[in-house]
């Protein structure tokens, strides 16, 4: 067998890694869907726990010899479990689209009615987006928010009753408000519906216990674990305990194949370090952050969507400035800021070149800043946003920028 590292055997992959170290380290990662995972959990994705097949479930498996891989995601399980409060725990899911997908096939059939929410408002491509092949299979029928940002609730009622839906679906990727999942929940007691909610972005602010906890309410969550959780890159899906041998049918044979158990040594990893009372501590300082940078843009006259932040992430239009969202992201990015241009509620413009950014803190206060960090950075954005054709200015950003993180080293190990 080779024994040589990457940089032995593939210089050019090596090269590009350590470029992209080198960037997540030089820059300010500010897309809210992104974070930083522990060592631990990088060391886990890189194991020899890749070599195994496991279909199946833990003391249930079509191979011989799982069983240290059965200890490895029974732990997953056992600790999400712990976290969230939940009846029944499937880690497989080998990211949220899947997660979705599986959810979806579990308890409905071809034909039936969800309701979700509009993408633009800030829903999710996987809940209902005409170009998902979803909508093939299911009639998505699509609420929205009203002018004060909340989620209308009155109207997802009347849509409700109007359309019978089989699953009422929440649980959003751009939108920064809490939900109210009893009012929900109720809605869908009156129209027999079953509730589900994907927490992608906000697991790990339920985790750390600074946003409502859906789990005990709903019937079905699903999950992305990479986000606010901060774990490696993958999916999850809990439920009431009824429809747990659906859930698990439909994730596997249903739609995947062979776990991936590296994947889920790591989630384990995460879910312990979600576990430590200092995530609490992280969950509350997201927040932080977030009403910090939200501070400064109100005083600067941003229009914030939906109003301001809840939770880790802001959706401005800055169309108000005098560029498109497209624009503010290639500025931001040559000043050293990464967000990602976002489409804002009934944005008249297309998805290519929106009218709004979204950005969040996850990254950065995995990285150890708070809100004075955040004061500097949103004056950072404000400035390459006001002088976003000046290229010199943008250049002078991205070394203050640079100087800032070196304050706030990442993997210092590696
Ligand atoms: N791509 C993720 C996000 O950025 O929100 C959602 O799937």
């Amino acid at each position: 067998m080779k024994t040589e590292s990457i940089q032995q055997y593939d210089p050019i992959i090596n090269d590009a890694i350590k470029k992209e170290l080198h960037r997540q380290e030089n820059g300010l990662e500010m897309i809210p869907s992104e974070n930083f995972v522990s060592p631990a959990v990088l060391e886990a994705l890189g194991s020899v726990v890749t070599n195994k097949y496991a279909e199946g479930y833990p003391g249930k498996r079509y191979y011989g010899g799982c069983e240290h891989i059965d200890t490895i995601e029974q732990l997953a399980i056992d600790r999400a479990k712990q976290i969230f409060g939940a009846e029944h725990v499937n880690v497989q899911p080998l990211s949220g689209a899947p997660a979705n997908i599986a959810a979806y096939f579990a308890v409905l059939k071809p034909g039936d009615t969800i309701l979700g929410m509009d993408l633009s408002h800030g829903g999710h491509l996987t809940h209902g987006h005409p170009v998902t092949h979803m909508t093939q299979v299911f009639q998505f029928k699509r609420y929205k928010t009203n002018t004060k940002g909340e989620i209308d609730i009155e109207n997802l009622r009347e849509m409700a009753l109007a359309h019978k839906p089989k699953l009422i679906l929440v649980g959003y990727s751009a939108y920064s408000r809490e939900i109210a999942y009893e009012k929900i929940q109720a809605i869908a007691d009156e129209v027999g519906a079953i509730t589900m909610a994907d927490i992608a972005h906000i697991a790990g602010l339920i985790a750390g216990g600074e946003m409502n906890n859906p789990v005990p309410i709903f019937d079905i969550i699903t999950t992305t674990t990479h986000k606010t959780l901060r774990g490696p890159r993958g999916g999850m899906i809990m439920c009431k305990e009824k429809f747990a041998k659906y859930i698990d049918k439909s994730v596997f044979p249903g739609l995947q194949g062979g776990p991936h158990e590296n994947n889920i040594a790591a989630k384990a990893i995460a879910f312990k370090e979600a576990l430590e009372p200092k995530f609490k501590d992280y969950a509350k300082q997201i927040k932080a952050n977030a009403k910090a940078l939200e501070k400064v843009f109100h005083a600067n006259d941003y229009t914030l969507c939906f109003g301001g932040t809840d939770n880790h992430l802001l959706l401005i239009d800055v169309t108000s400035k005098g560029l498109t969202g497209k624009d503010a992201e290639e500025a931001l990015d040559k000043a050293g800021i990464t967000v990602n241009k976002n489409m804002i509620p009934d944005d008249p413009r297309s998805p290519f070149n929106p009218s709004g950014i979204r950005l969040g803190t996850p990254a950065l206060t995995t990285r150890g800043m708070k809100e004075k960090e955040m004061e500097i950075i949103a004056q950072y954005i404000n400035e390459a946003i006001t002088y976003h054709k000046n290229e010199e200015r943008l250049h002078e950003i991205r070394e203050a920028v640079r100087l800032l993180t070196k304050k706030f080293p990442l993997y210092t190990s590696l």
